[in-house]
This record gives C-alpha cells, sequence and structure tokens, in this order.
C-alpha cells in the first residue's frame, strides 16, 4: 500500500471562473478522497510560507500576490500514489504545454500573464505534501 495524502489548491483564477466543482469532480473520479476542503483568502504570510522554495525567484512577489488576491479552495486529498497521480490530472506548469485531458490543458489559459495562473497547485512529493498539509490544514 502506498495511499498518501497531497495538499490540492483551486488557485484565485480557477476559483473565481467557476472551476472548483470541475477540479473536484475529476479527483474524485480519479478515485481520490477528499479528507478536507476549505474556501478562503490565504495571507500573504501563509503563502510567503507556502512557496517558501521560491523565495527570491523573480515570479515570487507577483505570485503571493496574485495568490491573496482573492478566494482559493484548499484541499487534502488522499489516495494510492495521489502526489504524483495529481500532478499528471493537473499537466505541466505551463498551460500551454500542459497536455490536453490535464486540468492546465483543458482549462489553463496563458494570455499575457505567464504561467501563474494556471488554476491548481498540487504537492510536488512526500515531504512537501506534509508540510503543506501543516500550513493549509494544521488541525489535521
Ligand atoms: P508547479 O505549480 O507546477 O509545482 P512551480 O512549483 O515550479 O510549479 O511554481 C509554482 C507556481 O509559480 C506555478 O504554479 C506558477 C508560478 N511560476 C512558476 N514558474 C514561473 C515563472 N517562470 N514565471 C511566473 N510564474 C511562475
Ligand atoms: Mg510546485
Amino acid at each position: 500500500m502506498t495511499s498518501e495524502r497531497s495538499l490540492v489548491l483551486v488557485k484565485p483564477d480557477g476559483f473565481a471562473r467557476g472551476l472548483t466543482g470541475e477540479v473536484l469532480r475529476r479527483i474524485e473520479a480519479k478515485g481520490y478522497r477528499l479528507v478536507a476542503l476549505s474556501v478562503l483568502t490565504a495571507s500573504p504570510e501563509m503563502l510567503h510560507r507556502h512557496y517558501a522554495e521560491h523565495e527570491g525567484k523573480p515570479f515570487f512577489e507577483a505570485l503571493v500576490e496574485f495568490m491573496s488576491s482573492g478566494p482559493l479552495t484548499a484541499a487534502v486529498i488522499e489516495g494510492e500514489r495521489c502526489i504524483e497521480g495529481f500532478r499528471s490530472l493537473a499537466g505541466a506548469t505551463d498551460p500551454t504545454l500542459a497536455p490536453p485531458g490535464s486540468i492546465r490543458g483543458d482549462l489553463g489559459r496563458d494570455w499575457g500573464e505567464g504561467v501563474q495562473k494556471n488554476i491548481v497547485h498540487g504537492s510536488d512529493s512526500p515531504e512537501s505534501a506534509a508540510r503543506e498539509i501543516g500550513i493549509w490544514f494544521p488541525q489535521l
């Protein structure tokens, strides 16, 4: 058994476009379970912690500003290899390069705003998942 948990965000662009249900539908259709679900507007402080690995990169401040610009949906999902599995469902970071069939490939738009508005976040490793779940759902 390699059941694991991952932290998923429907980012403010996806939330504003009404895509939360579509993202959750794909997660559930794949067979992953929802463990926790929350709608909130994240503080810059939370996002500095969440995106700590990117601190100092040229896009970091704009990313934090965008991610704190409005409500988003945070979820913890659970299932066999769901960390890798959700990354596959999401597709590549750049929505133009993400394959059709993936969330970013089907729904993501890169219309002059770079790759920032790519609808979803998913943890990239068990260590990241544990760290991120602690930030978004400290009660778990
Ligand atoms: P991912 O979200 O696929 O894990 P990442 O961790 O490399 O990608 O980057 C986090 C987010 O930061 C990403 O979803 C969008 C934004 N981002 C990444 N690279 C960027 C770049 N070169 N310019 C602008 N935004 C970028
Ligand atoms: Mg990442």
